[in-house]
């Protein structure tokens, strides 16, 4: 039988999942785990490398854990766990750290957004933060990582981190592909920058109805539409850039030609995606509830996850440190 290729992935507990995390991730992740060995992480570590409430972060994590599970990340199916239960990601990083250039660390594009977020508190653990995400992933030999186009340069910092150990100390690391979901950067409601929790432009996987209509009402559109009478051009609206998501071929025609033809405005063809939206999130939401409600299937879903992920990272960890001369 031939062995299934193995995919790591992870996501920050860093407030409910936003509908970027979903169709930038974890729609794929959850279509990936019918032909892959999957391990999927909620990077709690990576959390504290920035301003964090340490009251909050245990909600944060079990928020995430529910989160994706309802989203379709099942444990029979998959390994979920959460990072800081398998210290072996930290000794790992170790390792790999002694083998990374500093200068490289300065110019990766998530550290320089977020020191300047972040003036007051630039840690020494946000420069590493790369360092770390390559140890989550090498450490189980991972031939894939699935992920949004916003991670493309981490993950070619990983390749370079595992092409760095592997030419010092003989090869040991696959170099893991990229595979970028069919939402590769979903844009925030205001139009101007990607999804993002901390940006609060975003749509809430479990989020209520109304709360997302309320936020969709005033979204951004066309802005050269001003009058329900003047053409739209679907190129330039951000809500067009939805549709496609979640709207079937036919109704999105439709869409086209309402725009363009000036037949629809923008707030039926709001309503039409939101429609649409509501028929993939529902069942979600649903199943959150009754997550809510079967707290130790979360619980013993994360502490086999844990169980399953440490057997096989402490094996990578003990092959690294024996070929850095750490083990005898
Ligand atoms: N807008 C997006 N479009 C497509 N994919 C996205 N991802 C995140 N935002 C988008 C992908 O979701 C996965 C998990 O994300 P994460 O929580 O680890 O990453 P993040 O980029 O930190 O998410 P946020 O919302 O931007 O968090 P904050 O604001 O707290 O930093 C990743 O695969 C990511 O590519």
């Amino acid at each position: 039988m031939s062995k299934r290729k193995r995919i790591l992935s992870g996501i920050q507990p860093s407030g409910t999942i936003h509908i970027g995390n979903y169709f930038g991730a974890v729609e794929n992740w959850v279509h990936l785990m019918k032909d892959y060995d999957c391990f999927f992480t909620i990077v709690d570590l990576h959390a504290i490398t920035v301003t964090y409430d340490q009251a909050l972060l245990p909600k944060r994590v079990w928020d995430a854990a529910l989160d994706n599970m309802a989203a379709g990340l099942d444990p029979d199916k998959c390994t979920i766990f959460v990072q800081s239960h398998v210290p072996e990601h930290t000794e790992l990083c170790w390792l790999l750290n002694c083998v990374t250039p500093l200068g490289e660390l300065g110019r990766m594009t998530q550290f320089k957004e977020k020191s300047e977020r972040e003036r007051e508190n630039v840690t020494a653990g946000l420069l590493n933060y790369p360092i770390l995400q390559a140890a989550d992933i090498l450490i189980y030999k991972a031939d894939a990582v699935p992920v949004g186009e916003d991670q493309a340069q981490h993950l070619e910092f990983t390749r370079e981190v595992a092409r760095r150990f592997n030419g010092r100390f003989g090869g040991y690391f696959p170099e893991p592909a990229t595979l970028i979901g069919r939402g590769a950067r979903v844009m925030g409601l205001d139009g101007d920058s990607k999804m993002s929790k901390s940006m609060g432009n975003h749509i809430g996987v479990v989020e209520a109805p109304d709360s997302i209509w309320e936020k969709l009402r005033p979204a951004k559109t066309d802005e050269a539409r001003k009058r329900r009478t003047d053409p739209g051009d679907p190129d330039r609206c951000n809500i067009f850039s939805y549709h496609k998501l979640v709207t079937p071929d036919g109704e999105i025609k439709e869409i086209v030609a309402g725009c363009t033809g000036a037949k629809i405005g923008c707030l039926d063809c709001k309503k039409v995606f939101f429609n649409n939206l509501m028929k993939v999130l529902d069942p979600i939401r649903e199943r959150r509830q009754a997550l809510e409600k079967d707290p130790e299937r979360v619980r013993e879903a994360l502490r086999e996850g844990a169980r399953k992920a440490r057997a096989v990272a402490r094996e990578t960890l003990d092959g690294a440190k024996k070929l850095m001369g750490l083990l005898g």
